[in-house]
């Protein structure tokens, strides 16, 4: 499979810096309390764990490249917002009436650590203290902030995450189309890719034609995700159980590991004419797609 992207030193240390920045935001949104207050622990535990930070980083990427001067405080509130939101959703997929995963960013998963109702508790107060994070952000209008509100919560609710999590929990073991499952993976990963971008271009004032062709673009880069998060369950160092998927009708058990691939393909492929026609500058997130996607399959390679 050919997606084949080095990034340059200065690329990878401006990745690094973004990524300290996330964090340190990060930190300081989500504060440490008292030793006690276990559901403060386990929302800490459960986002400052070592993720990718593929949303947030794609929000201030795409942000800049269309404009955006980071220096605005209020980007990162909307970064950090995102990143709690996909937090309180891994949460909830590893509870043991979920996926009853065991391992999840390298570490035990929340419900191991801190007991399963402290999980549950832990992800409902995630969600809340996103849109608050959102609420408070300084530098954003109150159209801005109004809208961003807009986009994250349809991105969770029964259009999002809820109802892919719902498909993937009822449907996914049973014998499903490639469309039955590229639905349920547009809903449980396109969807909160796309309220990412979407903010980015609210922060940024893109115009309606650039907020269409991001919409299109973060269609094709979750369906691409998926993909690679399903072609690489069972392979090392993803820091999550092993074979997860297994007995679930995914799109690489039924179409093949070559198919998906080429599938996988096809959407980066589509997802970069729709980022080239949003923003003709969108270089860093363009460079940060194929990196990210050139790392991730060399884990099975
Ligand atoms: C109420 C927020 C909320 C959700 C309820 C549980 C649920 C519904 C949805 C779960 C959806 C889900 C787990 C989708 C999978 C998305 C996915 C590919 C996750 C892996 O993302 P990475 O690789 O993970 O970015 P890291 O750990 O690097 O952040």
């Amino acid at each position: 499979m050919t997606v084949h992207v080095d990034i340059t030193a200065d690329q990878e240390s401006d990745l690094l810096h973004l990524q300290q920045t996330l964090h340190a935001h990060l930190e300081h949104l989500l504060p440490a309390g008292n030793p006690s207050d276990k559901v403060r622990a386990a929302m800490r535990a459960g986002t400052l764990a070592p993720g990718k930070r593929i949303r947030p980083l794609l929000l201030l990427l795409a942000a800049r490249d269309m404009g955006c001067d980071l220096r605005q405080r209020g980007i990162f509130h909307l970064a950090c917002a995102v990143e709690m939101v996909h937090a309180a959703s891994l949460i909830l997929d590893d509870i043991p009436s979920m996926d009853n995963a065991q391992m999840r960013r390298g570490r035990p998963t929340v419900h191991r650590e801190f007991g399963e109702n402290v999980a549950i508790l832990a992800a409902v107060a995630l969600l809340s203290r996103a849109f608050e994070v959102i609420a408070v952000a300084p530098d954003l209008s109150a159209v801005q902030k109004t809208e961003a509100v807009a986009e994250l919560s349809a991105a969770v609710g029964l259009q999002g995450l809820v109802q892919g999590q719902f498909q993937d929990l009822h449907e996914g073991t049973k014998s499903r189309s490639p469309d039955a499952v590229a639905l349920t993976n547009e809903l449980k990963t396109s969807v909160l890719f796309r309220a990412t971008l979407q903010m980015a271009a609210i922060a940024a004032d893109a115009s309606p034609q650039v907020r269409e062709n991001m919409r299109y673009f973060a269609q094709d880069l979750g369906q691409a995700f998926q993909l690679l998060d399903d072609l690489i369950d069972g392979c090392k160092h993803t820091g999550k159980d092993p074979f997860q998927d297994q007995g679930k009708s995914t799109l690489v058990k039924l179409l093949g590991t070559q198919d998906a691939e080429q599938r996988l393909l096809e959407h980066l492929r589509s997802a970069e004419l729709h980022l080239n026609s949003a923003c003709d500058c969108g270089v860093a997130t363009r460079q940060y797609m194929h990196a990210l996607f050139t790392q991730q399959l060399a884990l099975c390679h």
